[in-house]
Formats: C-alpha cells, structure tokens, sequence
C-alpha cells in the first residue's frame, strides 16, 4: 500500500515549546536548526532557538504517515511560512500560558495561517 502523507504545522511564539513538543513525541532523530541566542531578553527564556524549521516524521500504520513541521522561532524567518504550509491539513498552535506578552504573537501566527 502506498504511503499517505499527513502534514501538521507546529507554529507559536518565540520560546512557546514548538522544539520541544516535537522532540518529545518524534519516533526518529529529529532534524533540528537550532542557533545559539544572542539577545538578553531571549537568552532568558532560552539559550538555543530554531532558524528554520523542527522536523519529525511518526509513522502511525501502513498507511499513514505523519510529517510534522516546527515553524522557526521568531517574526524575521517569516518566509519559512509559506514553505512549510504548502499542503500542510492541520495546525497546532502552542502558546506558554504563563507569558500573557506572547499571546499578541500567537494571534498574529493564527491569522497568518
Ligand atoms: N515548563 C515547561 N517548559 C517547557 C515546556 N516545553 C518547552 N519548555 C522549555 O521552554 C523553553 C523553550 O522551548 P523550545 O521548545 O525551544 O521553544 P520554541 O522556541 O517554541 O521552539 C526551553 O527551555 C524548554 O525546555 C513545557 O511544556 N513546560
Ligand atoms: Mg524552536
């Protein structure tokens, strides 16, 4: 049977856990492009932060695969967005609900989408 492909977007805010989540539930040896923080503010929060993209592949039966897309952690990589939503059926939008300042961001990302 050929393989069907499901393709999910993991997108929030800067430090929201999108890394982490796909990390967490990936099946292989996640493709990460993590950079060193530079900024005092984003160091805080976390020391290394994602450039393009999360990636992750979980493989449910013999039929479906699941493709999963982390989108890159701040505004200026943008661009990213509109290669990693080609074909993409569902988004999962994470949001750290202990930093109400980010909440502005994760409306900008759902509209965006
Ligand atoms: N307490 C807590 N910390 C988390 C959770 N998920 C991620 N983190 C931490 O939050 C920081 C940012 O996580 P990361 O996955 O890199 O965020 P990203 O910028 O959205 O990719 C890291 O220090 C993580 O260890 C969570 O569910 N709970
Ligand atoms: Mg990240």
């Amino acid at each position: 049977m050929a393989e069907k492909k499901i393709k999910i977007v993991v997108a929030g805010p800067y430090a929201a856990g999108k890394t982490q989540f796909i990390n967490t539930i990936s099946e292989i040896e996640t493709v990460k492009t993590e950079a060193k923080t530079t900024r005092d503010e984003e160091k805080e929060k976390n020391d290394h932060t994602t450039v393009a993209m999360d990636f992750d592949r979980i493989k449910i039966d013999d039929e479906y695969t699941l493709y999963l897309f982390g989108t890159p952690d701040h505004a200026r990589f943008d661009f990213m967005l509109d290669i990693l939503d080609k074909g993409m059926v569902r988004l999962v939008v994470l949001v750290d609900s202990t930093d109400l300042a980010t909440f502005h961001e994760a409306r900008r990302i759902i509209n965006f989408f």
